[in-house]
């Protein structure tokens, strides 16, 4: 079949809302921007487990701890399912890892900042995993089903994530006066860098256009980070707090909360390898890596052998 022919089944699929499967044929200018926004997706779930890690010791109660240590380990899972989405593709979690080692693929922008407080643990559920949700919602609709797939699960998860640290912050802002500073505090900090996780402003995103073409995103940056603020701009009420933002401001003809500039300088730089914890968070993933060398060696052993029976069975059998 002609190269032309592939394409057009390719895209006649992309029309229909059928999903593209591993073996099937697809561009590949598709299969590398699934594989950059799949492992980098990846990343920020494995990276995203040590700003949260940071509190598991230090948890106000067994109970919050408990419930930490289930949010951090689902977020291993959802690393672990979306490396095994990037392997469909025929790039090795070898290659994926080192790229995030070598500096190579990116990860959210929003890990690089530190957690404090406590409260930094609320802010995280409710906002972070909460932009998070609203991104992956629309992802669960993807173009390319083991994504889409692994999204539906994801969000399962995350949706329970976002309510943790609801309640957290909740239960804060309802304590003493310095419980209520804490939880304001950990807002101030973590709403900016939240909106920053949707990605660059429409006219300055690089892929968006080719994206939206081939349904990889079903909605571009700037249309989820308003639906976030929109969200967002009614729960904080709840909460009896506020968000760091003066032009935060109820457009009633537009039906839209309208808010102030984002500061795109600290968003690049931080990307760039320059934010607070860049170099730390990098640091920690490269010493787990090598310091789980030998539970990866024993299990590739352990794999043979099982494999090594196996057929000697076969053999046996036949
Ligand atoms: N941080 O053309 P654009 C979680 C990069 S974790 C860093 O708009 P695209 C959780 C972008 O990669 C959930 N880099 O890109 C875990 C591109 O550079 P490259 C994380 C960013 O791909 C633990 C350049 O800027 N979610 O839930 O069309 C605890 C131009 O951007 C960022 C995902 O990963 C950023 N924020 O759109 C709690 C969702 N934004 O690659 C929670 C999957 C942009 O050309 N990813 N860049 O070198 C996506 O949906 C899309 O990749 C994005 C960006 C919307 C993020």
């Amino acid at each position: 079949m002609q190269i032309h022919d592939l394409e057009k089944i390719f895209l006649d699929k992309i029309e229909r809302e059928i999903k593209i499967e591993p073996r099937d044929w697809m561009p590949d200018a598709y299969r590398k921007t699934l594989v950059r926004q799949i492992s980098q997706h990846a990343h920020s779930e494995i990276v995203g487990m040590l700003p949260e890690g940071n509190w598991i010791s230090r948890a106000p109660s067994l109970k919050r701890k408990a419930i930490l240590i289930a949010k951090v380990q689902d977020e291993a899972g959802h690393g672990l399912y979306l490396y095994s989405a990037t392997e469909t593709l025929g790039t090795s979690r070898e290659e994926t890892i080192n790229d995030l080692h070598s500096g190579k693929a990116k990860y959210s922008s929003i890990f690089n900042y530190p957690t404090l407080t406590w409260a930094d643990m609320g802010a995280i559920g409710w906002l972070v995993d909460g932009a998070a949700i609203m991104n992956q919602v629309m992802l669960c609709r993807t173009s390319y089903g083991p994504y889409a797939r692994a999204m539906v699960r994801i969000c399962k998860e995350e949706s329970f994530h976002q309510r943790q640290g609801f309640d957290i912050l909740y239960t804060l802002s309802k304590g003493s006066r310095e419980q209520k500073d804490m939880c304001q505090d950990a807002i101030n900090r973590w709403w900016w860098p939240s909106l920053m996780m949707f990605g660059p402003k429409d006219s300055d995103s690089t892929h968006s256009d080719q994206s939206m073409k081939w349904k990889v995103k079903r909605m571009t940056n700037d249309e989820l980070r308003q639906r976030f603020i929109d969200m967002i701009a009614e729960q904080v009420k709840v909460l009896g707090m506020i968000l760091p933002d003066p032009n935060l401001k109820w457009n009633e003809s537009g039906k839209h909360y309208d808010f102030g500039e984002i500061n795109w300088g600290e968003f690049w730089n931080v990307v760039k390898g320059n934010g607070p914890c860049n170099k730390q968070r990098i640091a920690a993933r490269k010493k787990a890596w090598e310091e789980g060398a030998w539970v990866r060696d024993a299990a590739a052993a352990y794999a043979e052998k099982r494999k090594a029976k196996a057929q000697k069975t076969e053999l046996e059998a036949a």
